[in-house]
């Protein structure tokens, strides 16, 4: 009785980000929990157009559904609040089993205001424009207007409101994402009178503590004077990011759900590193500002990279600008395409909360050249193999992430091997092998393997034990040797799954051909338990 009453307190905790060492887990219903997630297409976020949307996740096997809650929807007229849609998606994703991140599609949506509602969108007078340097109002709304703000505020603590009403129980929602996409296209910030005038203020203290000078400018002082020709970007993000904070700590402050933001990126292998020229959207949460993020907005949890270029140098930085030991790493967004699929395995691997490809839904919409030009079964499958393979053991995974146990390689463009440090040993993944022998008994063969035209192949590694490794993956090769050269041999390569309280099944032991020239995952993703020794 104890337990089944302790149990059912746990189920209703809700859900937060937990910090430990420099990882993190989000945990809900009282443990870490990964997002396998898929987003919905922008306009799906209506009653008719659900069930296309839980079609698309269901074929995923995703556990998570991104979806947004447009502004314009929940107060088409000012002060008149309508949930019904939010209503009506809690009951379905309830239906299907799937948790909730809900996108807050409020002042900003990639920039614009084109989900704010009408009486915000076409009032400048209230709701101000961001000014150009010569006094024109721009395409996006000033984050300096304070009566925007309020207005933005006020809806959202108005939906934490409802969600806290009709969610507390089950908590379907586990996180909200905060606007999308912020920052401005084509001017670096606001010249309105009201921002000249902050922009002449000396820089925060939170925003110095966080975001050092540059070098040889003095430690404090305006913007100008601390961030040379960086000053407007930061500015502006610093605008932004605070605006932003205003917006989650009240609705925190409501009900305490984990919130984050999401970045259009800059190119995240520029160096050296330029002050912003028009080439992204100056202050949204690009990778060099996540510390002005950190120091304006502390009730968001996270930013986070939506990854849209597919070359693999680029991802890879991506990844490591934005796991820190201040925030969590989720990709929230990526590209649906079918060159993106073995990015999976790197962001599961590399211990991310969570991924979500884009466009996970079968509405007949196409974002080609981003993302997958079909929309149908042909664009999902190749990412619910892998999320089918991961969902039995999500929970293990989050935890073994957690402690820091796990490493995760995507096959890279130029689909060379690459190596795994892991504790006392060393992995190497390498691509396109046949699963038979090596390269140097065929040198004359010239064949490729089957399916392997794109690089699509991945690995992620738990390690479960001082010899015990999960071995998780598809279209690779894995060698597993001693890092102190000791001679080595599998003890047990057991091929198998978790069942649902955790229990691992022994499905076969590999052996033989089948581990003689490393362990040669298939293109289906196989799940392997792996004890090595030294003799
Ligand atoms: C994303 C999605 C959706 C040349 C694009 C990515 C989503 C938003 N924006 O389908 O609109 O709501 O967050 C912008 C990436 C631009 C890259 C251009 C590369």
């Amino acid at each position: 009785f104890l337990m089944a009453a302790s149990s059912a307190a746990l189920a209703s905790e809700i859900p937060r980000i937990v910090s430990h060492q420099g990882r993190h887990a989000l945990m809900v219903d009282g443990a870490p929990f990964l997002i396998l997630g898929g987003q919905a297409h922008n306009s799906s976020n209506y009653p008719q157009a659900l069930d296309k949307v839980f079609a698309a996740i269901k074929d995923m096997h995703a556990n998570t559904l991104e979806i947004p809650v447009a502004w314009e929807q929940i107060e088409p007229v000012e002060g008149q609040f309508d949930f019904s849609y939010v209503d009506t998606l809690l009951k379905q994703a309830r239906q299907h089993q799937v948790r909730l991140v809900l996108l807050w599609f409020g002042t900003w949506k990639n920039t614009s205001p084109s989900y704010a509602p009408e009486w915000v969108k076409f009032n400048n007078a209230r709701f101000p424009r961001m000014l150009d340097r010569q006094g024109k109002p721009n395409y996006c709304l000033s984050p300096h207007g304070d009566t925007t703000l309020r207005a933005d505020r006020k809806a959202f603590v108005r939906l934490m409101q409802h969600l806290k009403q009709v969610d507390s129980a089950a908590r379907t929602i586990i996180m909200m994402q905060v606007e999308n996409e912020v920052g401005t296209y084509g001017y670096a910030r606001d010249y309105s009178p009201a921002a000249e005038q902050l922009f002449r203020q000396p820089v925060p203290a939170a925003v110095l503590a966080h975001k050092k000078p540059l070098p040889e400018r003095p430690s404090s002082g305006t913007w100008q004077q601390v961030y040379g020709d960086y000053a407007e970007e930061y500015f502006h993000a610093y605008a932004i990011a605070s605006y932003i904070e205003e917006i989650a700590k009240a609705g925190r402050a409501v009900y305490d759900l984990p919130m984050y933001v999401n970045n259009a990126q800059r190119d995240s292998t520029e160096s050296p590193l330029l002050p912003w020229h028009e080439n992204f959207a100056s202050g949204g949460p690009t990778y060099d500002v996540i510390d002005i993020y950190r120091a304006a907005a502390p009730h968001i949890d996270f930013a986070s990279p939506d990854i849209y270029d597919p070359d693999w140098k680029k991802f890879n930085a991506s990844l490591q600008h934005f796991q820190r030991a201040d925030q969590p790493l989720m990709v929230p967004e990526m590209s649906n395409g079918a060159n993106y699929v073995r990015y999976l395995w790197l962001v599961l691997g590399r211990g991310a909360i969570g991924v979500a490809p884009f466009g996970i839904d079968y509405a007949e919409y196409s974002n080609f050249p981003l993302g997958h030009k079909a929309s149908d079964r042909s664009m999902v499958a190749p990412f619910g193999a892998i999320y089918a393979a991961f969902r039995p053991m999500q929970r293990q995974w989050a935890r073994w992430a957690y402690e820091g146990r796990t490493y995760g390689v995507a096959e890279g463009d130029d689909r060379q091997p690459q190596s795994i440090a892991m504790k006392g040993w060393n992995a190497t993944i390498s691509f396109r092998e046949w699963q038979f022998g090596e390269r140097e008994y065929f040198k004359d063969l010239k064949d490729t393997p089957v399916g392997t035209e794109i690089p699509n192949g991945g690995v992620a590694i738990a390690q479960t034990g001082e010899k015990e490794f999960i071995i998780i993956g598809q279209r690779a090769r894995v060698k597993i040797s001693h890092a102190k050269g000791e001679p080595s041999m599998w003890a047990r390569v057991e091929q198998g799954h978790f069942d649902a309280s955790g229990k691992w099944i022994m499905e076969r032991n590999w052996n033989g051909d089948q581990t003689d020239y490393g362990l040669n995952l298939g293109a289906t993703p196989t799940v392997l338990k792996v004890t090595l020794n030294t003799y």
